[in-house]
């Protein structure tokens, strides 16, 4: 059984969830579906994996066949950068709904704390952003908290907001962001991140939670760390017969947070599943914890080209 976390009006969220960035169109159906059998009920989307129509179908297959009813599952999406304009954000939202074949969406999240020009999918040089004057975060954000007015989503958050971006949204916002969705694993346990989101009622989920093994070469460093293959990590999976996959969900689900691991492949789906039920303990998390070393899989990097108005100061503080 996977846990839940509770939203101030009641709505919970399964704190284990199905990761759908990097699984490719002609997989990424199977995958859900394969999912939805083992058990999982909550999935994370966004208009830039490229993938929300095939994820659509296997949704509206698994609802029409009565496997599952719509209100049995948390669906995730996200906004992409190119779409932070106010008058771009519905039609945005509206393009995922069309494409998930869904009427409302659980949660919707701004991607990043990023604008790009409308016609811009990835940026490539600097003139390809929008500055934060001219696409002001609190314009987006207002869009966005018209777009849970109208209930096209239930609720909203943002994602890659550091402590610093956060407090200043909340400090703004009408409606005050609900969750949101960063990197953590134990390298990157982001403790001061996750105590500002627990002061303020907001869901901390963690992105890349085994480390991000897939992504795509233009985003790696020769440096990385094998997270999977950490000697505390292994020990720790021997001590409890789990895989150190299982050991790195198990820590961020025994911490209180939200966690999304990816994959296609249907016995790992089931591994990862499991993890939900795992407890370590104290001596296993605060083993887990003393790991912490601010490294980023994800830093961000390909953001802050020459002249890009977001470095990586304004990124992380
Ligand atoms: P993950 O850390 O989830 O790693 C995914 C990789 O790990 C894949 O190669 C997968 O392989 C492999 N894997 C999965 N389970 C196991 C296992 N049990 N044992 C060994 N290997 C395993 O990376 P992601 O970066 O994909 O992060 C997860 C999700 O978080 C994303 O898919 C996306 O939904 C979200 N995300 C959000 C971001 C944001 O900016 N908001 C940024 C990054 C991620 P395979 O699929 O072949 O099984
Ligand atoms: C730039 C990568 C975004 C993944 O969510």
């Amino acid at each position: 059984m996977v846990p839940t976390l509770k939203f101030a009006n009641g709505d919970q969220i399964p704190a284990l969830g199905l990761g759908t960035w990097k699984s490719d169109p002609g997989e990424v159906g199977a995958a859900v579906k394969e999912a939805l059998r083992l058990g999982y009920r909550h999935f994370d989307c966004a208009a830039v994996y490229g993938n929300e129509k095939e994820i659509g179908t296997a949704l509206a297959e698994a609802i029409g066949s009565g496997a599952v009813k719509r209100e049995e599952l948390w669906i995730t999406s996200k906004l992409w950068n190119n779409a932070h304009l106010k008058d771009d954000v519905l039609p945005a939202l509206r393009q995922t709904l069309a494409d998930l074949q869904l009427d409302y969406l659980d949660l919707y999240l701004m991607h990043w704390p990023i604008a790009q020009r409308p016609e811009v999918s990835f940026p490539e040089k600097a003139a390809d952003f929008l500055s934060p004057d001219e696409a002001p975060l609190a314009e987006t954000w207002a869009a966005l908290e018209e777009a849970a007015d109208a209930g096209l989503c239930h609720h909203i958050g943002v994602s890659n907001f550091s402590p610093r971006r956060l407090q200043q949204l909340l400090d703004t916002a009408r409606r005050a962001p609900e969750v949101n969705q960063v990197e953590s694993q134990p390298l990157l346990a982001q403790n001061d991140l996750l105590d500002l989101c627990r002061k303020h009622g907001v869901i901390f989920t963690a992105y890349s939670p085994l480390g991000s093994p897939d992504r795509p070469a233009r985003l790696q460093r020769g440096n990385d760390p094998p997270l999977m293959k950490a000697p505390v990590i292994e020990a720790i999976g021997r001590k409890h017969g789990i895989t150190p996959a299982q050991v790195l969900l198990a820590w961020a689900v025994c911490r209180g947070t939200v966690v999304i691991p990816k994959s296609v492949t249907p016995a790992r789906l089931q591994e990862n599943l499991a993890a939900a039920s795992v407890e370590l303990n104290t001596e296993d998390m605060a083993a887990l914890s003393a790991l912490d070393q601010d490294h980023r899989f994800l830093d961000g990097a390909f953001w802050g080209m020459d002249g890009s108005p977001y470095t990586m100061e304004y990124l992380w503080g």
